[in-house]
């Protein structure tokens, strides 16, 4: 009988993480996933699928080594997804020592966890690297052979993780692989990132229930693809012959401000801009109502402006497809996903969030 695959997810709450597990479940894995210790247990990406018989939850903390040595001992692994990181790039200038112990110094626990309990021949390692290590970008489009240039404390945090990868890789023999993912979207992101942003406020304003949506910089660039498409690569790269690192991503970019003209187009309301830089406003043509406007709160202290990725490898060698789920498909998933959520909360008569208000009003990033 063929021994059972078992999958060990960091970040398993998490947006990539929960799609990540259904994925595994679907080929017949046991699925063990890492949760934190919080005041509120918030568990929404994951609650449909506790209970199932294959999918189990643990306490741990990618600050806590002593917690990964004893967790991967019990587990045993045959496959680990690291996908635990504080993952918002404006919040590493805020908390930039803690981003780096999670994000940089964390993914060196997970691998020294596998070592530790003599698992490295039987335990292959996916890193969640991201494009966010282009930063200021060197070339457009971006290839595995890009030199990186990260641009943020979360990127140079990220960029340790992809070294300490290939170091292990090479050093130890170990089958430590990273996927450098550009951004992924889905109705599952968390509402502070600029995508979610969007549809949210898109959704809430088309049914008057909020006034302006509060932006920053609206000229940049992202490749952006849907999070539910990205999970399967994940796995196709541990499934390859060899340990490598690829670009994930649908080749397709573009700006913040078309994203949002789309997200609103499919929530009811065509914007018209007008303005530049500060005082460039989103003007919905039917009311003549200012919707969309500028805050130097959602600027960053540096900027990432020009992601646009080559997935030709990840094609090639994976068979995977980039062109799933296009951009028109994500933005609709995600409003439609949205007005139906606004909506519901409403006939529910759901108090609106703290989070929803801080985010209207800009305060919080
Ligand atoms: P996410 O939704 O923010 O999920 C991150 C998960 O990590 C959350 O479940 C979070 O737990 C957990 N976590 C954070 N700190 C932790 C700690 N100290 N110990 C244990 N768990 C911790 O991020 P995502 O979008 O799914 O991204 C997954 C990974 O891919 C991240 O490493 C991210 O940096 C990377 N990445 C993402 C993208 C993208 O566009 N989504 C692109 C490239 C790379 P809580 O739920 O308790 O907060
Ligand atoms: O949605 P974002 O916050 O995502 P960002 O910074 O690209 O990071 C995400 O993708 C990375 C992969 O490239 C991941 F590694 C990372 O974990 C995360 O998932 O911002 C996208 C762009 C930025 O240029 C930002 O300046 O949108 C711009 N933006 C404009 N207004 C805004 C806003 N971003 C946010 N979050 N909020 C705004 O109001």
């Amino acid at each position: 009988m063929m021994e059972k695959n078992i999958a060990l997810i960091t970040g398993v709450a998490g947006q990539d993480g929960s799609y990540l597990s259904e994925f595994l479940l679907s080929k017949g894995y046991d699925v063990h996933g890492i949760i934190r210790r919080s005041s509120v247990d918030y568990r929404e990406r994951i609650a449909h699928l506790e209970g199932k018989p294959d999918f189990h939850l643990h306490y741990a903390d990618m600050g806590d080594s002593m917690s990964l040595v004893k967790l991967v001992g019990e587990v045993r692994p045959t496959e680990i997804y690291n996908l635990a990181a504080q993952s918002h790039v404006q919040v590493s200038f805020d908390a930039p020592e803690y981003t780096a112990d999670v994000d940089a110094v964390g993914v060196l626990r997970v691998l020294e966890a596998v070592r530790t309990n003599h698992l490295e021949k039987t335990c292959k390692i996916y890193q969640a690297s991201t494009s966010e290590l282009y930063g200021k970008v060197e070339e457009v489009p971006q290839n595995e052979k890009t030199p990186f240039h990260p641009y943020s404390p979360y990127a140079v945090a990220k960029l340790y993780g992809f070294w300490v990868v290939k170091e292990y890789r090479e050093a130890y023999d170990m089958f430590c692989c990273s996927g450098i993912l550009f951004n992924h979207e889905s109705e599952r992101r968390g509402e502070t990132f600029v995508t979610r942003k969007i549809t949210l406020a898109a959704a809430r304003i088309a049914q008057g229930k909020q006034d302006c949506l509060y932006l920053g910089n609206l000229d940049s660039k992202r490749d952006w693809g849907y999070a539910k498409d990205y999970v399967e690569c994940m796995w196709l790269i541990l499934q390859h012959d060899k340990p490598e690192d690829y670009v994930i991503a649908t080749g397709v970019q573009h700006t913040v401000r078309e994203f949002a003209t789309l997200a609103f187009h499919y929530a009811g309301i065509n914007l018209k801009w007008e303005g530049e830089g500060v005082n460039e406003k989103g003007i919905d043509v039917r009311t003549g109502k200012v919707v969309v406007a500028v805050s130097e709160d959602f600027y960053r202290p540096t900027d990432v402006v020009n992601l646009w990725g080559d997935p030709t490898k990840a094609k090639t060698e994976l068979g995977w497809n980039p062109q799933t789920t296009s951009f028109e498909q994500l933005v609709q998933i995600m409003v439609k996903h949205d007005m139906e959520k606004v909506a519901a909360d409403h006939v529910a008569g759901v108090m609106r969030t703290n989070l929803a208000e801080y985010l209207e009003k800009g305060l919080v990033k």
